[in-house]
């Protein structure tokens, strides 16, 4: 497989200007048949240059140019692409393909899932659909023709506007589609099954009326109201906040169960695993609502972020998904907590995305290189992405950042862009100069941020020196500064301190002067405030306003004034965090000296106190006695010795438990209700902190505590309370698992939604004797390795998100993940290269287990026919 580069990009040799597809769907094959208008691009160097179009897994049946057939020596291929030697400045090509969707099992192009026929395009999809320039900067305006079985069929969908429907002999039937936004081929999507519907309205800004419609499975019609809710919100929130308005009469969306990710966001068309979309509090989790909206939301703003304005190649991909990522966690934040969205986010980008940053995939937000861009879909270009938007937000402001997007629109509607357009239009609205901000861009790696506070009590004055570096990444050793925006607040006895900053500019300030943003630019930088009347605690990185690592040396007793007062939530949360790896760190050196593990009596104190007030966000108790994760503690401690880290955090938490039991059974107590189940930000915070309290008391194994877990699982009547309870007593000694195991799958056996839950709980158990479990369930009717769904729940969960029986010391968890990237490397090799990330960070771990991990490394890359995704990720590890 060839590498390919940002920097050999040229501008397409030929446009479309218009695309005519014509698909006759079969049991055993489907033909297209496609006409497109093409002429040369007046702006390519190369005018003489032969056609050459994308396409791959084809049946070439005929090729024509305006009207004349071409023989077999006027055209020829190799690889990927179709060459015609000769052709005019303009001119009509007649193609006809045929192709196997119900062979195709890579879930790119068209595809079936349950019977249906449906498409996924981005990022090359189309040309395994049909020859075309499947690149997303040539546009076409696409009309759409779709021929099924109607009894197997009856719906037929593409984008746009739907304009005629036809009855045909046989028993088919024919609709045809018309989209007048002009597209890039990833956007293309079909349709065609057995659906049903829930429809709705929304009434846009300009009082035009759109229909909505979610297609499902019939059995799924009362799973649909809570999508229908959130496109609703986000249809109004983007006109409200972003000035953004739907622009066609119809948004489709279509659930279907093979999916290799969330969801498309194709024109009008939406198409979406059945995972992002049904929710009902019977079968789905708080978490799975959440889901729900915030990726419906996110589909719905790529019809401006991503659709009317695209992107110019792959390169640009965070152009779309970190502008349209950000915005969806704005939206979520609005419709829910805030703080708790901000702290979730801010965990997933510290632990997997500084994982990434870290490892052997290292790449910048826009990367320079790639084999495989489906590689690239990555916590990086999305997470990191967003973080980057945020930031130029900050900076900004909220006022001038609108001004910048709405530039950023109405400049290249209907074009496709790159990252520098986007900061260019943030820089030409606000008059903020970006320059070194665009490092953030070009360079890969975590920077870190080295903090030291002075108090001067003579000059009553507090000095921040502030030094940045950036580890290497592959391909960059030496990193320039970044320009980071440094939210801070000092903290005195009564509260904030009034900021006065000597010398400096900062950007933006609150409004009492008591909270700012420091543009950080320089590897080392004093910033001194005057006035400052007493020796303060410095509330750094506030909001998490720059997604980098920072040090600073707070003492026990600041961290536990920033934990009980700080008005920033992120940073309070942050706070307990930082006391608690603290004591985990304490507990690793006490466990391996054969001693007790003891926590600080302030700690628990602190733990007490939050418990005990009731005036805090349920959530946000929840997330501070929540200990940090094993995968973030494996980010801090080097090299990971995952079993102690396993059994050093377990033993702390059961000491807490043993401390706190009377205030976490109040809690559990003070948290029950029976109201209607609602998935609102006060439920949900209610849930989670009366789960958390569970999930520490069954660690002291008595009775009453199990007893109380096996009625929450029998008797709740939403999934929330249902799973954890299981999940709790599944980790427990107590003998009921099994029962209530079988229990559940009797109950959901015909909910493949509910069915992956279940095998989710069974491979994330923390109990020796997981793998074999998970040998099993493989077997069991109801797991599928061609439903991608299925393998993020067993075999995903397993790898992903059980480190301690991953880490066997026998290596037998990873010669399990080896084996079955070796099979789907065959029939889905998307899923096999994302599944194989966990072997990927063999670097970071003890010798014993990097010599294990890099033996199946080397296994797979041993594999004769890797596909390329799957290579791009191996061998790159292996550099
Ligand atoms: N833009 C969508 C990307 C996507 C995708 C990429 C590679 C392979 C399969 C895929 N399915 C969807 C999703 C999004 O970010 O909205
Ligand atoms: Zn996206």
């Amino acid at each position: 497989p060839s590498t390919i580069y940002l920097s050999d990009y040229r501008v397409p040799e030929f446009l479309i200007d218009s695309t005519s597809l014509s698909f006759e769907l079969g049991e055993a094959s489907s033909i297209v048949r496609s006409v497109l208008e093409l002429r040369r691009n007046p702006e390519s160097d190369i005018q003489d240059a032969p056609l050459q179009l994308h396409g791959t897994e084809l049946e070439l049946i005929s090729l024509a140019i305006d009207g004349r057939r071409l023989g077999d020596d006027e055209w020829s291929q190799s690889g990927e692409q179709l060459t015609i030697a000769n052709v005019p400045a303009s001119f009509s090509l007649r193609c006809e393909t045929r192709i196997r969707p119900q062979d195709n099992t890579s879930l790119e192009g068209l595809y079936k899932s349950s019977g249906m026929f449906c498409t996924q395009c981005e990022a090359e999809g189309f040309r395994k659909i049909t020859y075309y320039l499947d690149r997303p900067d040539v546009m076409s305006v696409f009309t759409v023709e779709i021929i099924a079985d109607q009894s197997r069929y009856p719906v037929l969908l593409s984008n746009g506007n739907l304009v005629a429907t036809e009855q045909l002999p046989d028993g088919l039937h024919k609709t045809v589609w018309q989209d007048p936004f002009p597209k890039p081929a990833y956007l293309f999507a079909l349709v065609a099954g057995k659906l049903s519907v829930v429809e709705d309205q929304f009434v846009t800004l300009s009082g035009r009326s759109v229909d909505l419609k979610i297609y499902v499975e019939e059995k799924d019609l009362d799973k649909c109201d809570h999508a229908m809710l959130s496109l609703k919100n986000a249809m109004r929130w983007d006109e409200e906040v972003y000035g953004r308005e739907y622009d066609l009469d119809i948004f489709n969306i279509v659930a279907v169960d093979d999916f290799n990710m969330g969801a498309m966001e194709n024109k009008s068309l939406n198409i979406f695993n059945t995972s992002c979309v049904l929710a009902k509090p019977e079968t789905t989790t708080d978490a799975g609502f959440q889901r729900v909206e915030g990726v419906v939301a996110h589909e719905y703003f790529h019809n401006w972020s991503g659709n009317r304005v695209t992107c110019r190649d792959w390169f640009q991909l965070s152009l779309k998904e970190g502008f349209t990522v950000f915005r969806d966690a704005e939206f979520s934040s609005d419709m829910g907590s805030p703080t708790v969205k901000r702290v979730e986010d801010v965990t997933l980008l510290r632990t997997a995305q500084f994982a990434e940053d870290a490892g052997p995939m290292a790449h910048p937000i826009r990367p320079d290189s790639f084999i495989e861009i489906s590689n690239f879909y990555t916590v990086t270009v999305y997470e990191k992405g967003a973080e980057v938007v945020r930031m130029i937000h900050t900076l900004l402001g909220p006022e001038l950042f609108r001004k910048g997007s709405d530039l950023y629109f109405e400049r290249h509607d209907g074009q496709a862009v790159t990252c520098e357009d986007f900061v260019l239009a943030m820089e030409d609205a606000s008059g903020i100069d970006l320059k070194q901000f665009r490092n953030w861009y070009s360079q890969a790696g975590t920077p870190r941020l080295d903090i030291s506070g002075r108090y001067d009590a003579q000059a009553q004055s507090y000095t921040l020196t502030v030094k940045q570096s950036c580890p290497a990444t592959p391909g960059q050793a030496e990193k320039a500064p970044f320009h980071i925006p440094l939210a801070l607040a000092l903290i005195g006895e009564a509260g904030q301190l009034p900021l006065q900053l000597v010398d400096a500019e900062p950007n933006t300030e609150t409004a009492d002067n008591t909270e700012l943003v420091l543009s950080v630019r320089q590897s080392e930088q004093s910033f001194v405030f005057s006035n400052i009347q007493e020796e303060p605690v410095p509330s750094l990185l506030r909001g998490f306003s720059a997604p980098v690592k920072l040090d600073f040396d707070y003492s026990r007793d600041q961290l536990l004034r920033l934990m009980r007062s700080d008005s920033d939530g992120f940073c309070r949360w942050d706070a307990s965090q930082q006391l608690g790896l603290a004591e985990i760190k304490r507990a690793i050196t006490a466990i391996a000296a054969g001693q007790e593990v003891c926590p600080d009596v302030e700690y628990i104190n602190a733990c007490r106190e939050l418990l005990g007030d009731t005036s805090l966000d349920a959530a946000m108790v929840a997330l501070m006695l929540q200990l940090p994760s094993e995968a973030y503690l494996a980010e801090i401690i080097h090299p990971v010795d995952v079993h102690g880290i396993h059994h050093a955090r377990e033993a702390l938490r059961k000491v807490l438990a043993t401390a706190l039991r009377e205030e976490l059974s109040a809690c559990y107590s003070r948290c029950e209700s029976d109201e209607e189940y609602a998935a609102n930000a006060e439920q949900i915070a209610r849930r989670s902190l009366k789960n958390t309290a569970l999930s520490l008391l069954m660690l002291l194994n008595e009775e009453q505590f199990t007893a109380l877990a096996i009625k929450q699982f029998e008797n709740s009547g939403n999934m929330t309370d249902r799973l954890a309870a299981l999940t709790y007593l599944v980790n427990s000694e107590s003998n009921y698992k099994a029962k209530a195991l079988q229990l559940f799958y009797q109950q959901w056996q015909h909910e493949p939604l509910v069915i992956n839950q279940w095998f989710q709980v069974q491979a994330m158990c923390r109990l020796a004797g997981t793998l074999e479990t998970v040998q099993g369930l493989m077997s069991h009717p109801a797991f599928d390795i061609r439903n991608p769904n299925k393998v993020r729940a067993l075999i995903g969960a397993f790898c992903g998100q059980n480190g301690v029986n991953f880490h066997r010391e026998d290596g037998a968890g990873y010669r399990f993940l080896a084996d079955q990237v070796l099979v789907l490397n065959r029939s889905n090799p998307q899923i096999a290269s994302r599944l194989l990330v966990p072997l990927t960070k063999w670097r970071k771990y003890l010798p014993a287990a990097q010599q294990l991990m890099r033996a199946e490394l080397q296994r797979v890359l041993a594999e004769p026919e890797l596909s390329s995704d799957v290579y791009e990720v191996v061998s790159k590890s292996l550099q």
